[in-house]
């Protein structure tokens, strides 16, 4: 993946861990840095579920993020414990970490997962969603009271919604990323595989389409991935735990299908910059959050 040495002999490049509670704005700050969609985004929790590489390459930096999954707290099954192990994983191998809280919110959760902070790598604390922040005098005074829990490399609030700040984060992060020659390609966007996003699209579809009453355990396989010439044909399956379940996703006439379907299919056009062809149905396949096998069937690592 290398494209050879570069003749800046001040380049950096490093894996740079994006961690913190669920819900925090991860993903959307990963994408909005490296100016793709490849991590998806919902109001729900546990929406992200995988480690998820995210690349920026400029003239003088290779940025590689690696967004996880909010760390839980609530409930302790065996999809849980493995969501946990990929936050740990992430950090051991990190050269940066961003700490991500939500702007005047500093919690339990966030303790936990700051207590997990390596102490040989710089952290920045990140307080993402500033433009919630109601009283902007506010700000400050959260931000030395979260800063001064430990010692942080740097400090910066942003807005990942509103791109506010965001530039300024990138160059804070360039300073602690060691000079390096590049790792990737410079228009690699990510490390995961087409048919790896393709069943993410329609996750988040299925997320950002369904009431809180679908339950988080539901998940996406992509069956077959297939490519000819331009056109990509894509066949998911959505795996429920009840028939109930499967009801609510299928919605009156198959009315909410279509609409995942149409989504997922634009935003899969969009990504992969050609035509999409697409087929999803849905199964009941009760259980499978529960148990090791299950969760390696569906591609947890
Ligand atoms: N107002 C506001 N909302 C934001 C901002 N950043 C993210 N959000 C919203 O916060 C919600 C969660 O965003 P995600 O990026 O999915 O959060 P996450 O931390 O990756 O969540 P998990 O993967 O579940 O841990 C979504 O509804 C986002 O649109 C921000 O800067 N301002
Ligand atoms: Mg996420």
């Amino acid at each position: 993946m290398n494209d050879g040495s570069t003749t800046n002999p001040d380049f950096r490049c490093g894996y740079i861990a994006i961690v913190g509670r669920p819900n925090v704005g991860k993903s959307t700050l990963m994408n909005v840095l490296i100016g793709a969609k490849v991590s998806i985004t919902s109001r729900k929790a546990q929406t992200t579920r995988h480690r998820i590489t995210g690349i920026q390459t400029s003239e003088d930096a290779q940025f590689i993020y690696v967004d996880t999954p909010g760390f839980q707290t609530r409930h302790a099954n065996a999809l849980n414990k493995t969501l946990n192990k990929t936050v740990s994983n992430t950090l051991t191998a990190a050269d940066v970490v961003l700490f991500i809280v939500e702007a005047g919110v500093f919690g339990a959760a966030d303790q936990q997962v700051m207590d997990l902070l390596p102490k040989n790598v710089p952290a920045i604390l990140v307080i993402n969603k500033a433009d919630r922040m109601k009283d902007k005098a506010q700000l400050m005074p959260f931000a030395q009271k979260v800063a001064a829990l430990h010692p942080f490399a740097a400090v910066v609030p942003v807005s990942a919604k509103m791109r506010f700040q965001v530039d300024s984060l990138e160059k804070e992060i360039r300073n602690w990323l060691p000079r390096n020659e590049p790792i990737f390609g410079p228009d690699d966007i990510t490390d995961r595989s087409e048919k790896f996003l393709a069943a993410e699209i329609v996750r988040e579809k299925v997320f950002r389409n369904s009431g809180d009453e679908l339950p988080y355990t539901s998940t996406v396989l992509v069956e077959k991935f297939e490519q000819e010439g331009n056109l990509r044909r894509v066949f998911a399956a959505i795996l429920v735990e009840r028939d109930s379940h499967k009801a609510m996703i299928i919605g009156a006439k198959g009315a909410r299908l279509k609409e995942i379907s149409t989504a997922a299919r634009l935003d899969m056009e969009k990504l992969f910059g050609g035509p999409v062809y697409l087929e999803i149905w849905v199964k009941v396949k009760s259980g499978w959050a529960d148990n090791e096998a299950g969760l390696r069937a569906y591609g947890y690592e």
